[in-house]
């Protein structure tokens, strides 16, 4: 289903000093507008989007940003941000997805967390994806569907931000190590009324026990 239109760009970023790095992977067009547009209508109105909310200072928060989490079975869930969610199979378009990004990058994924920020005022605050379920060095796939937002990068310790714009059909990489030396986010932004749509495919080994129910 995918193709890659253009080239992607590697951008390295530095670990935990000037001999370590690790990079980012990015194809700002990796599907045509066409399938862009149409997996984003597709995701809005197919995928069965929650609105969860999360305990902060000892009162229920809803999150902002609707979501669901995917894997290629049922009987697994997830831990986000206290929020235990019990995994949506895959429907057939989302496993070819799945498989798409995996050929594209070469890593496999068999799980998704997808999130829907219905306008500039939803947003994701800055979290690294390193939940045990995801063994030592979650390797992250996102796919960008609908309005361009500012993604950024924090480094733990420097505290230095690299930010990216991911276009409509982008996919952007995070690879080894960086959900240990940063923390990601999307801001909210002021005066945007259009929807946007993202994919982070992940990989949990399903053979280690961890984040299958009994
Ligand atoms: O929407 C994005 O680009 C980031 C989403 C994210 O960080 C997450 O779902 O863990
Ligand atoms: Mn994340």
């Amino acid at each position: 289903m995918a193709m890659s239109l253009f080239d992607y760009q590697v951008i390295p970023l530095p670990l935990s000093d000037n001999t370590h790095q690790s990079e980012l992977t990015f194809w700002p067009q990796w599907l045509a507008p066409i399938q862009a547009d149409e997996l984003l209508s597709q995701s809005i109105q197919s995928i069965p989007w929650r609105h969860d909310t999360i305990k902060m200072f000892g009162k229920q928060v809803p999150v902002p940003r609707l979501q669901n989490w995917f894997a290629d079975h049922t009987n697994t869930s997830y831990t986000y941000s206290n929020i235990c969610m019990q995994a949506v199979k895959f429907p057939g378009w989302m496993a070819d997805l799945a498989q798409s990004v995996a050929s594209e990058t070469a890593h496999p994924f068999n799980r998704a967390l997808v999130n829907y920020y219905r306008d500039g005022s939803d947003s994701v605050d800055w979290h690294a994806d390193d939940e045990t379920e995801l063994g030592p060095d979650p390797i992250i796939a996102s796919i960008s569907l609908g309005a361009e937002r500012v993604f950024q990068l924090r480094h733990n310790i420097t505290g230095e931000i690299t930010s990216l714009s991911l276009p409509h059909g982008s996919l952007l990489l995070m690879g080894s190590k960086i959900q240990h030396f940063y923390q990601h986010r999307l801001a909210k932004v002021k005066h945007l009324d259009q929807p946007r749509v993202n994919f982070t495919f992940r990989y949990m080994d399903d053979s280690s026990g961890v984040g299958i129910n009994p």
